[in-house]
């Protein structure tokens, strides 16, 4: 008489039958891969964070282009002075995830737009669209800035979010500023309105990619009273003139500061154009090939 329960047994036949119905091999294998067995305690785990972090973090307190800003200017200044410059690029992002104010489309809508003009750059990070108008493109602003930021890790670009870029480090030589850096603390540290020192990243450029506000620009004029930096502020929406003027006004304010992106229509006081991003893709392509063209003349 068998002893052993309906279950058992049925276990048994099913262990019998993986075994030897070739057919149901693969299905032993993928089983085999959900087995996950962990070879290091929890220490070990901390200290393996602690030491890649403090690798990365080691080799990038000096580069040579930080990028203030995740959004899509940021990211796409990221990707261009990585791949055709193979700079030390590194983006400092307030927040915790990447693609500024376009991740919420138009007004939440999970759409944005993009002109032919800027779809080359949509199309190398082989992002999905569909044409809407004539010349005209509509991307999910998630899947493209995402695809953005992984196409400019991948060429070498680090991007470290929850850290607040609240100054910049300076110089004056010939009675000249120039920008050398920024000052960087983290998000929830300024967000508790603790006093804690912060720490310094050392660059030959930086990038205000801050958006609408031009975080950047903006505490630089006011700090070290600049004159010859203007601030003139956004205007209403007009968004093909939004469109064309923001990457014609992209590039150098002072030695080491570039702006892109939104923070060009903040500083030089340009219509704001919506949920399109032709215009804020150039801009950082634009801002990529200035500071390029710059270190090429030995200008920084
Ligand atoms: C660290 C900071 C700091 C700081 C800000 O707003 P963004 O998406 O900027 P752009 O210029 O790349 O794109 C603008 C676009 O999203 C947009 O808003 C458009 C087209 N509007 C048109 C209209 O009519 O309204 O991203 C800027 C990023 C954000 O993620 C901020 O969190 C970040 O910069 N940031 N990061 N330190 N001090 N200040």
């Amino acid at each position: 008489m068998c002893t052993r329960s309906i279950k058992e047994c049925l276990t048994l036949q099913c262990k019998s039958l993986i075994k030897h119905d070739s057919s149901l091999i693969g299905l032993s294998v993928m089983r085999n891969n959900y087995d996950i067995k962990l070879k290091v305690n929890e220490g070990e785990i901390s200290r393996i964070i602690f030491n890649e972090a403090l690798k990365l973090f080691t080799e990038y307190s000096i580069v040579d282009v930080v990028v203030v800003g995740a959004g899509p200017s940021g990211l796409t200044a990221a990707y261009y002075l990585a791949k055709e410059g193979g700079l030390k690029t590194l983006v400092l992002e307030r927040n915790l995830g990447v693609g500024g104010g376009i991740r919420g489309g138009g007004m939440l809508l999970p759409v944005a737009l993009v002109e032919e003009e800027a779809m080359e750059i949509v199309r190398e990070v082989k992002c999905s669209y569909s044409r809407v108008a004539e010349s005209l493109y509509a991307v999910n602003p998630i899947e493209l800035t995402c695809k953005i930021a992984a196409e400019a890790i991948s060429q070498g670009a680090k991007i470290l979010t929850g850290v607040y870029v609240e100054d910049v480090i300076y110089r004056v030589e010939k009675g000249k500023h120039i920008i050398r850096g920024v000052v960087i603390q983290w998000t929830p540290i300024i967000e508790c309105g603790w006093h804690v020192d912060p720490l310094n990243i050392y660059s030959k450029a930086v990038i205000d990619a801050t958006g609408h506000e031009a975080e950047i620009v903006s505490l630089v004029k006011k700090k070290l009273k600049l004159n010859e930096i203007s601030l003139i502020g956004e205007k209403s929406m007009w968004a093909s003139e939004g469109e064309r003027l923001v990457v014609e006004k992209t590039g150098k304010l002072i030695s080491g500061l570039y702006v892109a992106g939104m923070a060009v229509a903040e500083v030089h006081g340009l219509p704001r154009m919506g949920p399109l991003l032709g215009g804020m893709l150039l801009s950082g392509k634009r801002v990529a090939e200035i500071i390029l063209e710059d270190l090429k003349r030995g200008e920084l």
